[in-house]
């Protein structure tokens, strides 16, 4: 379990002053100028071999990303562009951060900034977080005020920090789509290749991160690429914040240690599911893209990226969302395929029209008018989309519902067959009397 010193967010619960003064006291600032001096490829080594993977859903290695970009500024600017548009599904602790640790973010933009040559970094936000928005800000006019950031500040680094807020689409929080939209473009994605490090933000090298990497990196590089190593298993370190809802006694978000068995974390931190644990139906592990896992999978899963792919699904964004027996499966993964045929963009066939036909047909499903056959019929639809889109939309729409008819085909049979024969089940006695 982790202990309480070695958690990077100190404030996730916003107990303390999140501001700058707050913000040093907990270590914030501390030896940055230390960091700078070692030069952009010790801070980028130093990521690599912490084994920082991306906290946004993906898991790709940032030290790796980072090492994409051209080593030498040329013709163009580099940027940072740090992904704050927060919106999967059950996913709420970028928000945290943001609002309670504002500053360890701010610090981990100038860091890795540095490291890719960038005097530039834009933070853009999810439409909805108004307070997440004032408490950067104020955050940033600080740094700003303080000359920790900005032209001649005391790190040596002229760097200019903006925050960018969206207007509440999911589909900006795919990396691409969020650059269209910063460049004052409908949020659309594009094709990749060519990827953001070589054609990003204004046809400029660009990484975007998430907003968890970023502000993990001053920690790790002041405590030790090793120290973040410690923890968890091979190819999946460090410490990662979980967010856990739906069917425990005490939702919550909380750092834990990587690789942390499903059950323990929600036994530790939340007071367990619902009734007990044999009250447990199913989870979604890592957000609503990914597939859901059954009791007996959940009874023993280690939360990490590996583990997870193991059985089809994924840490995603680290977003539990616990059902207990009370959930109606069917209705539940419905309901997230309303969400992305709502928050498709319409620009590939498959996704534009799969998706809203996925939903209709769970819709119906749901309430068992449908036809057994249709079981089938739908997992080749989401087969179909699955790999066949622009952007991973279509796979996130494609793996709930595969998940739904490999664990639960039982629950739908069982909607299907019940429908049929309720009505005859009713119209025997009836007859009879007649
Ligand atoms: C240069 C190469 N760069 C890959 C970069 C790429 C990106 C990162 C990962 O989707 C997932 C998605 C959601 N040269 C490169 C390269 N890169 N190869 O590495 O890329 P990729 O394509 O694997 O993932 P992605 O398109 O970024 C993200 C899933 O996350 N998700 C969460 C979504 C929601 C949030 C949120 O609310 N915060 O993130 C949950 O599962 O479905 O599969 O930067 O450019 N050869
Ligand atoms: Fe748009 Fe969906 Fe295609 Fe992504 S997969 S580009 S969201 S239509």
């Amino acid at each position: 379990m982790l202990q309480d010193k070695d958690r990077i967010f100190q404030n996730l619960y916003g107990l303390r002053d999140p501001f700058l003064e707050g913000a040093k006291q907990r270590g914030a600032w501390n030896a940055t100028k230390e960091m700078l001096d070692q030069g952009p490829e010790w801070i980028i080594n130093q990521t690599k071999e912490s084994g920082l993977r991306g906290r946004g859903g993906a898991g790709f290695s940032t030290g790796l990303k980072w090492s994409f970009m051209p080593k030498e500024v040329k013709d163009r600017p580099h940027y940072l562009v740090v992904n704050a548009d927060e919106s999967e599904p059950g996913t709420c602790k970028d928000r945290e951060i943001m609002r309670h640790d504002p500053h360890l973010l701010i610090e981990g933009c100038l860091v890795a900034s540095y490291a890719m040559k960038a005097h530039a970094c834009y933070i853009y936000i999810r439409g909805e977080y108004i307070f997440e928005r004032e408490q950067l800000q104020k955050a940033i006019d600080e740094a700003y005020e303080a000359k920790l950031i900005g032209r001649d500040n005391i790190h040596g680094w002229d760097f200019d920090l903006y925050l960018a807020h969206g207007a509440g689409a999911y589909i900006c929080g795919e990396e691409t789509a969020l650059l269209e939209s910063l460049e004052g473009k409908k949020g659309q994605p594009r094709l990749k290749p060519p990827f953001p490090a070589g054609a990003g933000l204004y046809g400029c090298p660009t990484t975007v991160n998430n907003v968890e990497s970023i502000a993990v990196v001053p920690t790790i590089l002041r405590r030790g690429a090793g120290w973040f190593k410690s923890f968890g298993r091979p190819n999946n370190h460090g410490t990662k914040v979980f967010c856990i809802s739906g069917h425990v006694n005490k939702p919550c978000n909380v750092e834990e240690e990587m690789s942390i068995p499903l059950k323990t974390l929600i036994d530790r931190h939340c007071g367990g599911v619902r009734g007990g644990w044999d009250n447990l139906k199913a989870v979604i592990p890592g957000g609503s893209s990914v597939r859901c896992l059954p009791k007996d999978i959940c009874d023993d899963v280690l939360m990490d990226f590996d583990a997870l792919r193991e059985h089809q699904s994924g840490l995603g964004t680290a977003a539990v969302i616990v059902m207990d027996k009370s959930t109606d499966m069917v209705k539940a993964i419905a309901r997230i395929a309303y969400f992305y045929k709502h928050e498709s963009c319409g620009q590939c066939t498959p996704c534009r029209e799969g998706t809203g036909w996925m939903w209709r047909v769970l819709t119906r499903m749901a309430e068992g008018d449908a036809e057994m056959g249709e079981i089938d019929k739908l997992l080749d639809v989401a087969g179909q989309i699955e790999g066949h889109t622009i952007c991973a939309l279509g796979d996130a729409a494609a793996w709930p519902v595969q998940g739904l008819i490999q664990h639960f085909r039982h629950e739908i049979e069982e909607k299907i067959t019940n429908y049929r024969r309720a009505p005859a089940a009713v119209q025997v006695p009836y007859m009879a009397a007649e």
